[in-house]
């Protein structure tokens, strides 16, 4: 192999890494928007829902979506809804995957997740006026973080959550696609250098390379295992 071919290969090494670290990027942004959504997640190594109180207008349509700690459900009390309302059951979710329930009926709602709600995963929805059974005594399983809102206190504020509901949304998708972005960028550099220096027999460009490389992988392991929730 002589030299321009090396450079080729590095340059579309790098344009492979960039790439990546593109994709990183484009997980955080695809996570915007969306008001009327619940993640059903974990902060502080504990389970919550985020927000935990949240008010929308009767006929809005709300998005459970499964995230840290998943599986995760999204269930009804069936003795703590509006009279005459339906609820729902999502049935369980792996992380990433939504579940939607469009409230018809004014009142208070108050729901759990069915593998967490001992540990106190459970959350409280008012569309219009609050009301109804759920607002008649206290809710049997005591969130993990913080109270439920009263039904008024959601009203008022819209959404009541006990995170900072940026870092808990934000923070997991940046370090993912930061992380990766990285090891793209040190994988790049230690391929790149062996490529680069391999005819000149130079065994320190070796120890570079070996380096970069062996950087790459155990931040790689480490993105995984802050993934599947070790880290
Ligand atoms: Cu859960």
């Amino acid at each position: 192999m002589d030299r321009d071919t090396d450079r080729r290969g590095f340059m579309t090494t790098v344009a492979a890494g960039a790439a990546a670290t593109g994709v990183g990027a484009g997980v955080a942004s695809a996570q915007e928007g969306d008001e009327n959504r619940v993640r059903i997640t974990m902060h502080d190594d504990e389970y919550v829902m985020v927000p935990h109180g949240l008010y929308v207008e009767p006929g809005e349509t709300v998005i459970f979506e499964s995230h840290v700690g998943a599986p995760h459900s999204s269930v009804s009390y069936d003795d703590r809804v509006p009279e005459g309302a339906e609820g729902w059951d999502s049935g369980i979710m792996d992380q990433g995957e939504t579940f939607e329930h469009t409230f018809e009926v004014e009142g208070t709602y108050d729901y759990f997740c069915g593998p967490h709600v001992t540990l106190g995963q459970v959350g409280r929805i008012v569309v219009g006026e609050p009301g109804g059974p759920a607002e008649e005594s206290p809710i049997p399983d005591e969130p993990a973080l913080g109270e439920i809102p009263s039904g008024d206190e959601i009203v008022e504020q819209g959404r009541v959550s006990v995170v900072e509901e940026e870092d808990d949304t934000w923070l997991p998708f940046s370090l993912v696609g930061g992380g990766f972005g990285l090891v793209s960028l040190l994988i790049v550099a230690g391929v790149g250098t062996y490529v680069w220096n391999k005819e000149e027999g130079d065994n320190s460009a070796w120890s570079v390379g070996a380096a970069s490389l062996a950087a790459g992988i155990l931040l790689m392991v480490g993105v995984v295992l802050h993934l599947i929730g070790v880290l």
